[in-house]
């Protein structure tokens, strides 16, 4: 049923989390084209230009061919053949562990990576060589709504589904700007918007005026990092007049005692105070809230990017349950996710803390459970959760941590306050880093540089925002000697001495050792396979059996994995952001993403026509923060925080709440030391997901002017 006339094949986008479905055709053996699958349920044949796009990306000059090896710091790497660099990893894992334990080794991987890669490499580290340090880059972007829906509903997991998006009658788009970063999502919201203007209400929460806040009929321009006064006035506002679930408050949830003292203190005038918004506009925006039959919350970065992110996606599940909006069709708290399969990743245990089927490494009967599958002896997987991402490079950095085997993801341009994350990958005794190109920023300070063979050159699963499988295919074969990431890591696997546990032959095999382990949980794949998945097309989970249909919609009895079926209204206080602006640095950089360029360029920026719509980083700034800085429009501008520098051309408008600026972060170093917002940004993060402080430090503006001399 799958295969399509000529050489059009099916898969999936390897962007965003949408999970777009892909129609693509290849001719001697390269991508040709790329164009929508009007038969993916999740986007019905639409696309965004990035993966119109992506043909020019995948050969380039700079893919990464063959494995390198350095013996010392100040060597150069060499070519050496596959055989040498999977032994000398081994060999130098194995000595580490052996001399200094095996939590000095560290693994950080990608919400880009296939299911069945996570599923590999989290099970050598935390099943054989025994450390719970695997992190992913997840670590940046869901971590806080992971932990917020496992604190506030039992378990980690979207409950809604893309289709709610037909039957809602209020969009909530908060931290969000979901035109440019989830494009085909945006356009279905656009299209039920325009085709019923008056049913339906989207209200925007942004600092900035977004091509999202286009179609809202109520933007709220909010300060930085203040959306829980926000949410919790909204929720006043609807207490105040009458529009609670009571019934569902009483019934399905357990809280409600501790946050209404709480909720009582946010008036909307004690809110418009925090928030910098009108006390009209909050109460507005409740009563469209309150009034809506079916309204969904959508949000991602702006909201989970901060030292009190995992409160702020409490706020909104709260503003949910406290409404009975959840767990029906067209309402529901719906996190878009960022990468394609950062999803998949949660399912397969790739955070410190998780192990396959969303277990925790903290609970002893799902080590026993997981270790009985990996037939590893009992006592075997570490029962603290490891290091998340930042802590990996600040035990790199004191030398706690003594090897750090990166994966599919280029931390020397995305993590924050760069100058550390340097510092701490020089001082690594040992890095290995596993990519597609070089150079990156990040492979530049490899001892052991692996190519990998990516997006379409090897075959696995991924998983969606809406909890939708799709099988890729392998559709081309990977240039020079690279290697799929699963085939690689199970190579080291097999040279350490593992040869019993990691003995597949394809990535089949692997996907269905994972999914039998999820029997049972709430992110249950169980039924799936990729045969299933190819042959019938893509599943949402929970999917338990071989008939299975799949899941549209979690919890729509308004029962809860929480042990007694109800789930938690979490009273959560507004704090603001942990470098509030002052004489010095007068401004707050929030920082994020444009419309065409994917994280740190390796891909995007070789697409001509992409790159010709967005060449430089431009810091968008308000008028009369401009004119008190004596900035004009197209200034170069440095930008100072207490971190570093950067400079960018000046984009100066009202389209930016004053007080606020905001610079891309896709251009890391390589691409001109300054350009790197992550020279400002900090390294503070939220305790509870340990996500970092992304999208708010303190800042300084300089116009430079230019010597004509
Ligand atoms: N084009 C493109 N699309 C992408 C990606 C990409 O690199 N490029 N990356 C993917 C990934 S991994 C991710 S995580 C997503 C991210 O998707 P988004 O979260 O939509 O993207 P960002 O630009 O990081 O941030 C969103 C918005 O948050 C706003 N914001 C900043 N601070 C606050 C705040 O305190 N409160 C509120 N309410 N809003 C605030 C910013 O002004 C910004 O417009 O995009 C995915 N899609
Ligand atoms: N200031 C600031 N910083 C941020 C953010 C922000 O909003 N502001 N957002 C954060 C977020 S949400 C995210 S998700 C991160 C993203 O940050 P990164 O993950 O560092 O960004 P990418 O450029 O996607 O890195 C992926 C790397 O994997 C390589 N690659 C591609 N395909 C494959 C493959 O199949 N196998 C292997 N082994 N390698 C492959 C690419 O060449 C690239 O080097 O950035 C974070 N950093
Ligand atoms: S919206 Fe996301 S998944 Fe869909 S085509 Fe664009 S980048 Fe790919
Ligand atoms: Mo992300």
């Amino acid at each position: 049923m799958f295969e399509l006339s000529g050489t059009w094949r099916k898969t999936l986008c390897p962007y965003c989390g949408v999970g777009c479905g892909l129609l693509v055709q290849i001719e001697d053996g390269a991508v040709r084209r790329v164009k929508g699958d009007p038969e993916h349920p999740s986007s019905l044949g639409d696309v965004c230009a990035k993966a119109v796009h992506l043909p020019p990306a995948l050969r380039t000059p700079d893919r990464l061919l063959y494995p390198q090896v350095r013996t010392r710091r100040d060597a150069e790497l060499s070519r050496v053949p596959w055989e040498l660099a999977v032994r000398t990893v081994a060999d130098r894992l194995r000595e580490i562990v052996a001399t200094h334990g095996p939590a000095a080794i560290a693994f950080y991987g990608s919400g880009q990576l296939l299911t069945e890669e996570y599923y590999v490499a989290s099970k050598l580290a935390k099943g054989f060589l025994g450390t719970n340090n695997f992190d992913t880059n997840s670590r940046l972007c869901m971590a806080s709504a992971a932990a917020g829906y496992a604190r506030s509903l039992g378990s980690d997991g979207p409950p809604g589904t893309y289709a709610d998006i037909e039957t809602a009658d209020c969009f909530f788009l908060i931290g969000t700007n979901t035109a440019e970063c989830h494009p085909v999502t945006w356009k279905r919201i656009r299209k039920r918007k325009l085709a019923a203007p008056d049913e339906v209400a989207v209200i925007v929460a942004d600092p900035r005026f977004t091509e999202t806040a286009d179609i809202a009929d109520l933007h709220l321009p909010l300060r930085p990092g203040s959306d829980i006064a926000l949410l919790n006035a909204m929720l006043h506002v609807l207490w105040k007049d009458g529009l609670l679930d009571r019934h569902f408050i009483e019934e399905r949830t357990r809280g409600w005692a501790q946050l209404l003292p709480v909720i009582a203190r946010y008036t909307p005038e004690r809110a418009a105070a925090l928030t910098g918004l009108s006390p009209e506009i909050i109460a507005g925006a409740a009563r469209r809230f309150g009034g809506a039959r079916a309204a969904m919350t959508l949000w991602s970065m702006g909201i989970n990017q901060s030292h009190i992110g995992t409160d702020k996606n409490a706020a909104i599940l709260n503003l949910h349950l406290a409404t009975g909006q959840i767990a029906r069709p067209g309402a529901g708290p719906f996190s878009l996710t960022g990468q394609p399969n950062a999803m998949g990743g949660r399912e397969t245990g790739g955070l410190a803390h998780l192990l396959p089927g969303y277990r925790q490494v903290t609970d002893a009967a799902a080590r026993a459970t997981v270790e009985r599958h990996w037939g590893v002896p009992a006592g075997r997987i570490a029962s603290s959760p490891g290091r998340a991402a930042l802590e990996i490079f600040e035990g790199l950095r004191e030398g706690s941590v003594r090897a750090v085997w990166i994966i599919c993801t280029n931390p020397a341009a995305s993590m924050p306050d760069l100058d550390l994350v340097e510092k701490a990958l020089r001082q690594a005794e040992l890095v290995i880093v596993q990519d597609a190109y070089h150079p990156t920023e990040t492979t530049r300070f490899a001892d052991v540089l692996l190519p990998a063979a990516q997006w379409p050159e090897k075959d696995g699963v991924m998983t969606n925002s809406e909890r939708r499988l799709t099988y890729l295919p392998k559709l081309v074969d990977p240039p020079g000697e690279a290697l799929p990431d699963a085939v690689i890591v199970t190579r080291v696997a097999r040279e350490l001495g593992f040869k019993d546990a990691f003995p597949y032959e394809s990535a089949s095999e692997i996907f269905d050792e994972f999914a039998a382990l999820t029997a049972g949980t709430v992110c249950d794949c169980s039924g799936a396979s990729h045969y299933r998945l190819s042959s019938v097309g893509p599943l949402q989970w929970p999917v338990p059996g071989p008939t299975h249909p799949g899941t549209p919609r979690l919890y729509t009895d308004a029962h809860f994995p929480t042990g007694d079926g109800r789930a938690r209204l979490v009273a959560v206080e507004h704090d603001p952001p942990v470098e509030p602006p002052d004489a010095a640095y007068p401004l707050t950089l929030t920082t994020g993403r444009v419309r065409d360029h994917w994280h740190t360029l390796t891909r995007t920026a070789k697409s001509p026509a992409l790159a010709a719509r967005t060449r430089e980083p431009l810091l968008e700034v308000h008028l009369r923060d401009a004119r008190r800085a004596g900035i004009r429009d197209g200034d170069f501008v440095e930008i100072t925080s207490r971190r570093g520098k950067a400079v960018a051309q000046a984009r100066v408008g009202e389209t930016i709440r004053e007080g606020t600026c905001f610079l891309p972060f896709h251009w890391g170093r390589q691409w001109g030391f300054y350009k790197a917002a992550n020279n400002l940004t900090l390294s503070a993060r939220d305790p509870l997901s340990r996500q970092p402080e992304l999208k708010a430090c303190a800042v300084r503006l300089r116009a430079i002017t230019e010597d004509r001399a």
